[in-house]
């Protein structure tokens, strides 16, 4: 009884606030970039919060951080090396469309495994009769390091296991790409068992650590339920409408060139921090996922993991015009002041005013 009082009570407190609330600026205000300078987390911080299904074992003999990514960063420059990453990466580079970066390829009879990372995070990569597959491993790269360079084979006797160390990433204000990524404590192999990473429990493609790891519904092949299935919707966690903010927010979302068909990437999203309905309800092109404005709401994983590159802010009403706003778009070198305004069944967007960072 006391749970249900509760949910009621929650529940209509979550019905406070409007669509106006949550997409329009009613105070003079203006919407911030939110630039996190949290402090790093600790070593014991890390442990504290790892994920239930992650064992970590201390390594007596190791390659530290450090040798690993001066060695891997050097690889680049030798011609003959690249090349055969190349050769030797090709079959994953073709399934998975170019989606991630690779290492540490594996044949287990007839089955072919590679270490992937994108913007994401570190996946686990498998082509078996021809038919590739993707599976998150829910290890931020902001407390993880994966090497590069395996000296054990990566899938032993029913577990993934990488060698790798906990790291931590220091920004430096003001200047986006000079992070300072470093090691805390090395020597770490991280074993997950392949059931954990396999769990697909609505079988939508996903697998349950991605799910929850980005918010959407492990046990529903249909989010949204729009109809779409998870894997197949390019906005998996709201369902898209047609009417004018929504128009006004696809105009104003990062524009992308030379990738035919974005249908094809499962694994590449765009992420937004927003509570705006009408920027939920958009029809991209790309696959979009969004993060509640308020950070306690967010999953864990993305609370303590920079996805987020691009926003649009709220609308801002012109006190004097009607049916004329301005909004914000913002990158990680840039931000940008549009005026809108909606005219005869169309939007005529300005741009007022850019800042390179
Ligand atoms: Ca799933
Ligand atoms: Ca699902
Ligand atoms: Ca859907």
């Amino acid at each position: 009884m006391k749970y249900i009082c509760l949910s009621i009570f929650i529940f209509l407190l979550s019905c406070t606030k409007t669509v106006e609330d949550r997409c329009f600026i009613t105070t003079e205000d203006k919407i911030q970039n939110a630039y996190k300078e949290d402090n790093p987390y600790t070593v014991n911080q890390i442990l504290n919060n790892k994920p239930r299904y992650l064992e970590i074992v201390n390594l007596a003999k190791y390659r530290n951080f450090k040798k690993d990514s001066i060695e891997s960063g050097r690889f680049w420059d030798n011609e003959e090396i690249w090349k055969a990453h190349i050769e030797e990466f090709k079959i994953f580079q073709k399934k998975f469309h170019d989606e991630f970066g690779f290492s540490s390829r594996q044949e287990v009879g007839n089955t072919t495994y590679a270490l992937g990372s994108n913007k994401l995070g570190y996946w686990l990569l498998k082509i078996q009769d021809n038919k590739p597959s993707a599976y998150f491993l829910g290890l931020s790269f902001s407390h993880y390091y994966i090497n590069k360079i395996q000296e054990q084979p990566m899938i032993k006797d029913g577990f993934l296991q990488l060698e790798g160390s906990l790291v931590k990433i220091i920004k430096v204000g003001g200047l986006p790409g000079y992070d300072d990524y470093s090691a805390i404590e090395d020597g770490k192999l991280f074993k997950i068992n392949l059931k954990d990473l396999f769990k697909d429990s609505d079988n939508d493609g996903y697998n349950d650590i991605f799910e929850k790891s980005f918010g959407l519904n492990e046990n529903n092949r249909d989010t949204d339920g729009d109809g779409v299935d998870d894997f197949n919707d390019l906005n998996p966690m709201f369902r898209s409408e047609n009417n004018k903010f929504v128009q006004l927010y696809e105009m104003l979302l990062p524009q992308y060139s030379g990738i035919e068909n974005f249908r094809n990437l499962h694994y590449s999203f765009e992420f937004f921090i927003s509570d705006c309905d009408y920027f939920h309800q958009i029809n991209p092109s790309l696959r979009v996922l969004f993060l509640p404005e308020n950070e306690e709401k967010q999953t864990y994983y993305t609370r303590v993991t920079d996805v987020v590159d691009h926003g649009v802010s709220k609308l801002k009403r012109d006190h004097e015009a009607t049916d004329y706003y301005y909004i914000e778009t913002w990158g990680s070198s840039y931000s940008s002041d549009y005026s809108a305004v909606f005219k005869d069944g169309k939007w005529i967007l300005k741009n007022i005013g850019s800042t390179v960072i």
